[in-house]
């Protein structure tokens, strides 16, 4: 299989790996093996998986409180993401942050986020740090639509815009804002048009494409890269879930099915059986490894401990504090 033929498919399993994650993560919070809060990134994995594909492992990711599919992306191990999750020692903050805390500096992973437009501040301190010390880095920004009405977003992207930093701000424009829907917090429809306020390329795609979005954010990294400065990649997709597992919100039947007609990993399927890249045994046998990696880290999250009370400070506490908790 040539280079190109291998990328592709590469990206294909990534996506597999992400919606299975997720889809498993939905059963264990409805069987409260996860708690806090969890939001999921079904519909959304080509965004993720297309940019990522440009990165290379030592360049930085800022990622956001829907943070599952960037790590997986980024190349984070799939159980300690799982084991992070489900609150145990073994996860990436030893289960004490959750699904909103994943963070792996092993991979540039400079964590999720709680606080919505809280990444955008800090990619700028990591790309700013990248060129200082001259590494050749670059740091990938994502943020949603929400998140681009913040100030974090505007004062950002102006810094940047000016020193040059070696970013790519990437924003997953998911049409929704917790249940506020983007026609009612955005002035324009389109984000990508405010990157011409401070002077840098902004171009939109389809986000629901891997391949556009691949090829948008390989351009904005090489300019990154280059020395050039950041750019605005503005990625229009849709978030089939709710906004969190414990609050959906009303959306329009029709509107969800047509996003649902456009799932991303069936139209890639589709793409790669059609340029002859696979067969349909090739995405049952990509499919099936998915699910036994998804598989895999549910037992090591279940068999791995919870951290002890005393390692959590607790011991230090009053016995009447940790009884409530
Ligand atoms: C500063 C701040 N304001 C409000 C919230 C509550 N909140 C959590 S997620 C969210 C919506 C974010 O929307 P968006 O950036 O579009 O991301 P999406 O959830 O759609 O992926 C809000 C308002 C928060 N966590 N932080």
């Amino acid at each position: 299989m040539s280079d190109d033929g291998a990328r592709l498919v590469g990206m294909l399993r990534t996506m597999y790996r992400i919606r299975f994650f997720e889809e498993r993560v939905k059963e264990l919070f409805g069987q409260n093996l996860i708690w806090g809060g969890v939001h999921l990134y079904i519909g959304q994995e080509a965004v993720a998986t297309g940019a990522c594909a440009a990165l290379r492992r030592d360049d930085y990711l800022v990622s956001t409180h829907r943070g599952h599919g960037h790590c997986l992306a980024k190349g984070g191990d799939i159980r300690r993401t799982m084991a992070e999750l489900m609150g145990r020692d073994t996860g990436y903050c030893r289960g004490r942050g959750g699904s909103m805390h994943l963070f792996d500096p092993e991979i540039g992973l400079l964590g999720g986020n709680g606080i919505v437009g809280a990444g955008l501040p800090i990619a700028l301190g990591a790309a700013l740090s990248a060129q200082y010390r001259g590494s050749d880095q670059v740091c990938a920004c994502f943020f949603s639509d929400g998140a681009s009405n913040q100030g974090t977003f505007h004062e950002s992207l102006n810094l940047a815009a000016l020193w040059k930093l070696p970013l790519v701000y990437i924003c997953e424009n998911n049409l929704y804002a917790a249940t506020t829907p983007a026609s009612k917090t955005l002035p324009l429809p389109d984000i990508y048009v405010r990157a011409a306020a401070y002077g840098i390329p902004g171009v939109s795609v389809d986000g629901n494409d891997v391949e556009a979005v691949y090829q948008a954010v390989s351009q904005a990294v090489t300019r990154a890269r280059g020395g050039e400065g950041p750019s605005l990649v503005e990625c229009k997709t849709y978030r089939i879930e709710g906004h969190c597992m414990v609050l959906d919100c009303h959306r329009d039947p029709e509107e969800l099915a047509a996003w649902k007609e456009r799932d991303p990993i069936r139209m890639f399927e589709g793409r790669l059986l059609e340029m002859g890249v696979i067969a349909t045994d090739d995405i049952a046998e990509l499919r099936s490894q998915a699910e036994a990696d998804v598989r895999e880290a549910v037992e090591y999250a279940q068999a791995s401990p919870f951290p002890s009370a005393d390692d959590l400070g607790l011991a230090d506490l009053p016995a009447a504090v940790v009884a409530g908790f």
